[in-house]
């Protein structure tokens, strides 16, 4: 069986972007894959946190992940800063990474851009998520498109560690989904949506009451034109939209741009709220159940003991590979 690791930042409460990106295909794949998911609590300190909103955010993340499906008897949960062997393979993986590439590394550069303080291990992100992945000999990543250049490099780091030491990793395919892998911002649709915008509006939180859900997408920034059309360039707004209807409803893009022929963007806006009130209403309900819940550390415990055993194994065979220690 070929295995598949991804993980989300507990950055604040995923957005309908993480779903459609990046979980809904985690539970489509589960049933064919060994497959890890990890809550990269390590990757979210990259930038400043406040240690009871993460503490929170860790915790309601492991409840969604499991509310959107991932079965944990299946599947193993974890989070990240409970398995050490990540950060101890990171620094080995920073120490193969140039600084060059690092440096043009677009997430970093839009997220460092005009501000004081950048933090060393912003810079040095994407080696920790490389040592993430490469922990398991994982065959496939499945992430949004923004992932694309950090599963370049890790696929880099990957074969420069088995020329260098010899074959100690397996390399990496990543696994875009072809609708959604870039769900875009509400009040910006050029931009992609993100659950640290400081603009509430621009995302749809998974735990958003319908009413909310309602008031963003009525407010959601389209264009003039009043036709429902998919054209990205032209109509980025419209299109993001129709890709949320066209997701969250399992319908393609086609048969909607149809129902909606000769309708305003107020029906049509009418119409993608409900798809994601009907998307998110069962999920929020399971969610809040877990939230509080023993069941909850038990699956997470279980995850940290199931994952560190892999991942131990392939530390040891990397530090081996490189002369660590004894
Ligand atoms: P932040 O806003 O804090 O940078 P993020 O939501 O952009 O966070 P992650 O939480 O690390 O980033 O993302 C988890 C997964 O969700 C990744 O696979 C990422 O590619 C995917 N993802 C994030 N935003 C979107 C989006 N707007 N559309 C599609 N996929 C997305
Ligand atoms: N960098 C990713 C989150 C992430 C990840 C991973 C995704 C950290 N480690 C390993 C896939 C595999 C992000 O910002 N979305």
């Amino acid at each position: 069986m070929q295995t598949i690791f991804s993980g989300v930042q507990p950055s604040g409460t995923p957005t309908l972007g993480n779903y459609i990106g990046a979980l809904k295909q985690f539970v489509d794949l589960q049933d064919e894959h060994d497959c890890f998911f990890c809550i990269v609590d390590e990757h979210a300190i990259t930038v400043p946190q406040d240690p009871k909103e993460l503490h929170h955010n860790i915790r309601s993340l492991a409840s969604l992940y499991i509310a959107v499906g991932i079965r944990p008897t299946t599947s193993t949960l974890f989070i990240q800063s409970e398995v050490p062997a990540h950060t101890q393979l990171s620094w080995m993986m920073q120490s193969m990474s140039y600084i060059g590439e690092l440096e043009r590394m677009t997430q970093f550069k839009d997220k460092s851009d005009g501000k004081a303080g950048v933090s060393a291990g912003l810079f040095t992100y994407p080696s920790l998520m490389a040592a993430d992945i490469l922990l398991y000999q994982t065959d496939i990543v499945p992430v949004g498109d923004d992932q694309t250049q950090h599963l370049e490099l890790t696929r880099n780091l990957a074969e420069r560690f088995n020329n260098r030491y010899g074959e100690t990793f397996t390399v990496p395919e990543i696994r875009i989904p072809t609708v959604g892998a870039r769900i875009m911002s509400l009040q910006e649709p050029t931009k992609k949506m993100s659950k640290s915008d400081e603009n509430v509006r621009g995302f749809i939180s998974m735990i958003d009451p319908p009413k909310t859900i309602e008031k963003k997408i009525k407010s959601a920034v389209t264009d003039s034109d009043g036709i429902v059309a998919y054209d990205v360039d032209n109509k980025p707004g419209v299109s993001n939209l129709l890709t949320i209807y066209a997701s969250c409803r399992g319908e393609s893009i086609e048969t909607i741009v149809k129902k909606y022929e000769g309708k305003g963007y107020g029906d049509f806006k009418a119409g993608v709220a409900q798809a994601v009130i009907d998307l998110l209403e069962p999920i929020q309900e399971k969610y809040y159940s877990l939230i509080e819940s023993e069941e909850l550390d038990t699956i997470l415990d279980e995850g940290a003991e199931k994952a560190s055993r892999m991942a131990s194994k392939t530390l040891h065979r990397a530090q081996k590979a490189m002369g660590l220690g004894r």
